[in-house]
């Protein structure tokens, strides 16, 4: 990946190290979570898994003290870097009432918690980005110097609130990033059914906004169209369009089972490529990790996780009498 990328982008060897920490810390809580969930004791899981890097990479160069992220449900590395807490996915994991995302309400990835400027999202697909305009407008109209950051897949790409809300951010010269994670499926319809386009950042010419496409297994790749899409926002030159390429590397959820349309063949190939394995080999060969500093990572990671699995699962359901709360007028 590269001789001392990060110094060339301005990023410190701590803050790398905090990147691939984020990313990992991502990859863990996710794959305990299937655990979970195959034993019975959570009922969904909807994976982050080879996405990591393009939702780290994002994050780290947006401000986290001001911006606004309008995530899907994916964006476990977003939210992360955000601000919530291992323990507190865990409790949306679980259903518990302490789970700040939605009380227990909503499935796990409907990410919202207005303490860190997370804004929550509904479940049919790219609703969040007309949203994503919406409050991109509204710092705009209270002369707030923030930018929106939206997500969303590639299949969710064809939905019209993309175009619709793309259309009205660069008529209006919005600070909003809309960053398409391509993962190159969308459940069992692969890219080439999805889209009749080559890339989907070549939408962007029709929005009156840049596009641009790059490896979302590199998350300084991101981390520098992200950055200048940023730039580009608060100077008031309007929204840019970023497509992240990578790969779904689990199924769709865990309720799908993707050995009935994609080979074995294809699913390993991918892993070749995957950011977690990558992004450390860019750290070791740039003397700044090692295999000593990733066991110590790994193991000061796997005691949060577990401690997240067991604070989540102990913790108290809502009350049923609560069930309305939040849905009608008090
Ligand atoms: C409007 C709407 N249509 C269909 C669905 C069902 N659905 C949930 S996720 C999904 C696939 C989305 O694919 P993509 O946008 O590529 O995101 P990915 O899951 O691959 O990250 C579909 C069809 C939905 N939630 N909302
Ligand atoms: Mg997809």
């Amino acid at each position: 990946m590269g001789k001392n990328r990060h110094k060339a982008l301005g990023l410190s060897d701590e803050k790398v190290l905090e990147m691939y920490e984020t990313m990992l810390l991502a990859r863990r809580i996710d794959e305990r979570m299937w655990l979970l969930n195959r034993a019975g004791k959570i009922p969904f899981v909807i994976s982050c898994q080879g996405q990591e890097a393009a939702q780290v990479g994002a994050a780290f160069a947006l401000d986290r003290e001001k911006d606004y992220a309008l995530p899907y449900y994916r964006d476990m590395g977003v939210v992360l870097a955000f601000g919530m807490t291992p323990k507190e996915l865990m409790l949306s994991a679980f259903a518990k009432a302490a789970d700040p995302n939605s009380g227990g309400r909503q499935m796990p990835g409907h990410f919202g918690q207005k303490s860190n400027r997370i804004v929550t999202g509904s479940s049919p697909v790219t609703t969040q980005v007309p949203h994503a305009v919406g409050v991109a407008l509204a710092g705009k109209m209270e002369g707030k110097d923030l930018c929106t950051f939206v997500t969303f897949g590639e299949g969710s790409s064809n939905q019209g609130d993309f175009h619709e809300g793309a259309n009205f951010a660069g008529v209006h010269k919005l600070p909003v990033i809309f960053m398409c994670e391509n993962n190159k499926y969308a459940i069992s319809v692969p890219i080439e059914k999805q889209l009749a386009c080559e890339k989907v950042s070549d939408r962007a010419i029709g929005y009156g906004m840049p596009g641009v496409t790059v490896d979302g297994n590199d998350p300084l790749a991101v981390y520098e169209a992200v950055k200048e899409a940023a730039d580009r926002g608060r100077a008031g030159k309007g929204p840019t369009l970023v497509e992240t390429v990578s790969y779904r590397l689990t199924p769709h959820s865990s309720d799908d089972d993707d050995r009935s349309y994609r080979d074995r063949e294809e699913v390993a190939e991918a892993k070749k490529n995957d950011s977690i394995i990558t992004f450390a080999a860019y750290l070791k060969e740039n003397k700044i990790f090692d295999d000593a500093k990733e066991k110590e990572m790994n193991d000061r990671i796997m005691a949060i996780v577990n401690e997240a699995t067991d604070f989540a699962e102990a913790a108290p359901y809502a009350d049923a009498e609560s069930a309305m709360k939040y849905v009608y007028a008090e």
